[in-house]
């Protein structure tokens, strides 16, 4: 066992950075496209989406769910939210219809907010969620309510409603995440999560007043919007917001603004390094450049040092413990394929499939304790305890410790079948379940093969039906997009008369992995 617990403020996220706003006042808090808000500003307005969420009748523990493109709404939104103490739930904007009625109907969430474009998708499916009212940010509501132009100016003048009645251990954020069995979990985050590792991620990355951060990420995981949101405007930093990331345009942005920090997953990384020479920008402000959500392959930290001059910085973190572990901000501690150590507040074992730590050196799955671990599954107590043995959560990373240098921890696999493709996770037992639903098809077996760009790729081999005509790949892909988020959608599908198993009856991936590694469209 590795990492020392600490006592952590028994605050709420939203009154946190409410409080730093007041200290910042007039600099700029975030510049997404061309839209600058000081922190004076930043905090006004989520004053006034509060009074407008309270006359909606939004109350301490109310599930508000998001499906939003990235922009100031979704952000005033879900900090109005949490101020009232209500707990949102981000959804990702690439979900299908189906997805998104089911998180709403298993979080029962009173208030669904997205757009026109997005509730014409989806609106047929909401009926599954009956008990959950829509708001339409860009058109009148079903419910009555306006636009949203209209409805700020409704409430404008109106008392600051911010009463911030949810903390410590009351649930701040519901972030739906999927697994090897059964339907996508509902993971409770916390304020206790989210504050005490924010106040570790600043230590460690020494994060102030004086950073101005370059943000392209999506807002709705854990990366984006608990790192590097939260993260810096909890530090007073400046962030640079980018609605989507394009690597000239981001390259130029860290001249332009002086940006000192950016972080990434590995796919961001590649296809910036592959922009280098195109741009070369001056990187005289940056400070630190990190990565995350995925393995950094070896070859592209050396590549980046090589290029930029700067050797990147790992950490490993995951939705139900937020950040686990970190490479030292010393550049020349900051180890390729090593994701460092426990942050502060955070202990880290590696254990054996019977549950004994296994001796340093050796390799084991990877637990963790701490106030950045959540509390659980949303009303699924059987997957919460099968998660946790004695308050340790069993993260289904492989892990194993370096005894020669402070049990520095090195991920190398993943007990749990999981897929991750340019930093989104993909659980083949999803796409499986899909492809399997149409009606041409036997089995399916999906898995990832290696991919310079994505890190790992979504492949499936599919068996047919006896006497079925032979169905084109495309025409599975297509299926499996009008039911799934598209970068869950396998991008190759190959057919076989019978699926390989071992003697026990068990697919055999690894061999389906071997066989069609590098192989072309069929
Ligand atoms: C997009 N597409 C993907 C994909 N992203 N396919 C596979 N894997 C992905 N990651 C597909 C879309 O379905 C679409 O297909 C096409 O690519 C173009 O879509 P896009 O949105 O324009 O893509 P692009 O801008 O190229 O996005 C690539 C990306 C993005 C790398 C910028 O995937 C991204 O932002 N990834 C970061 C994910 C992240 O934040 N993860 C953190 C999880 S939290 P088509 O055919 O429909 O056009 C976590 C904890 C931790 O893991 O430790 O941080
Ligand atoms: P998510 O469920 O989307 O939060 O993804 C969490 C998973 O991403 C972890 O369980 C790891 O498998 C993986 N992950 C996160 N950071 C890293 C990293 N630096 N190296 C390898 N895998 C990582």
């Amino acid at each position: 066992m590795i990492g020392k617990t600490r006592r952590c403020p028994e605050i709420n996220l939203a009154r946190v950075l409410a409080d730093r706003a007041k200290r910042c006042g007039d600099k700029p808090a975030v510049v997404f496209e061309g839209q600058r808000y000081t922190y004076r500003e930043f905090d006004a307005s989520v004053g006034r989406y509060a009074a407008l969420l309270r006359k909606m009748g939004i109350k301490k523990g109310d599930r508000v769910a998001l499906q939003l493109p990235k922009g100031m709404e979704f952000i005033f939104f879900h900090l109005a939210a949490l101020s009232l103490g209500a707990v949102t739930l981000p959804l990702n904007t690439a979900y299908a219809p189906e997805e998104i009625a089911y998180f709403l109907f298993d979080s029962e969430s009173s208030l669904f907010i997205t757009d026109r474009q997005r509730f014409a998708r989806v609106h047929k499916e909401l009926a599954k969620a009956a008990g959950t009212r829509t708001y339409l940010l860009d058109d009148a509501s079903p419910d009555g309510f306006g636009p949203l132009a209209k409805e700020l100016a409704g409430v404008e003048g109106a008392q600051d409603p911010r009463d911030y009645p949810a903390r410590g251990d009351d649930i701040a954020m519901i972030c739906y995440t999927s697994g090897t069995t059964g339907k996508p979990k509902g993971a409770m985050i916390t304020h206790r999560n989210l504050v005490c590792n924010l106040l570790a991620l600043q230590e460690v990355w020494r994060w102030t007043e004086r950073d101005v951060l370059l943000h392209v990420l999506p807002l709705f995981h854990v990366h984006g919007l608990a790192v590097a949101l939260h993260g810096g405007l909890c530090a007073g930093s400046t962030i640079i917001m980018h609605a989507r990331f394009d690597p000239e345009r981001a390259w130029a942005a860290i001249e332009k603004e002086k940006c000192t920090m950016f972080m990434a997953v590995p796919t961001i990384y590649h296809r910036l390094l592959n922009a280098w020479e195109a741009v070369k920008p001056d990187l005289r402000s940056m400070r630190v450049f990190i990565s995350g959500s995925a393995p950094l392959p070896e070859n592209l930290f050396a590549q980046f040092e090589d290029a930029t001059g700067f050797r990147l910085l790992e950490r490993y973190g995951m939705t139900e413990a937020q950040m686990i572990a970190s490479n030292p901000f010393d550049p020349a501690r900051r180890i390729p394929i090593s994701v460092g150590y426990p942050l502060p507040g955070v202990q880290i074992r590696v254990v054996s499939p019977s549950g004994q730590d296994v001796p340093p050196g050796e390799v084991g799955e990877v637990w963790v304790k701490g106030d950045n671990v959540f509390s659980g599954y949303w009303r699924n107590p059987e997957k919460t305890r099968e998660s946790f043995v004695e308050g340790w959560f069993r993260t289904g990373d492989l892990g194993r410790q370096d005894p020669a240098d402070q049990l520095r921890l090195y991920l190398v696999g993943r007990a749990k079948e999981l897929i991750i493709s340019g930093g989104y996770n993909v659980y083949p037992r999803e796409v499986e379940s899909v492809l399997e639903q149409h009606r041409a098809v036997r089995e399916a077996a999906v898995f990832g093969v290696p991919d310079e760009d994505l890190g790992e790729k979504v492949t499936a081999v599919v068996t047919l039906q006896k006497g079925a005509p032979e169905v084109p790949s495309g025409e599975l892909i297509s299926f499996c997009r009008q039911r799934l988020a598209g970068y869950k959608c396998p991008k190759e599908i190959f057919h076989l008369e019978e699926l390989p198993r071992n003697a026990m009856g068990k697919i055999q991936k690894d061999m389906l992995q071997k066989m069609f590694s590098g192989a072309g469209s069929q």
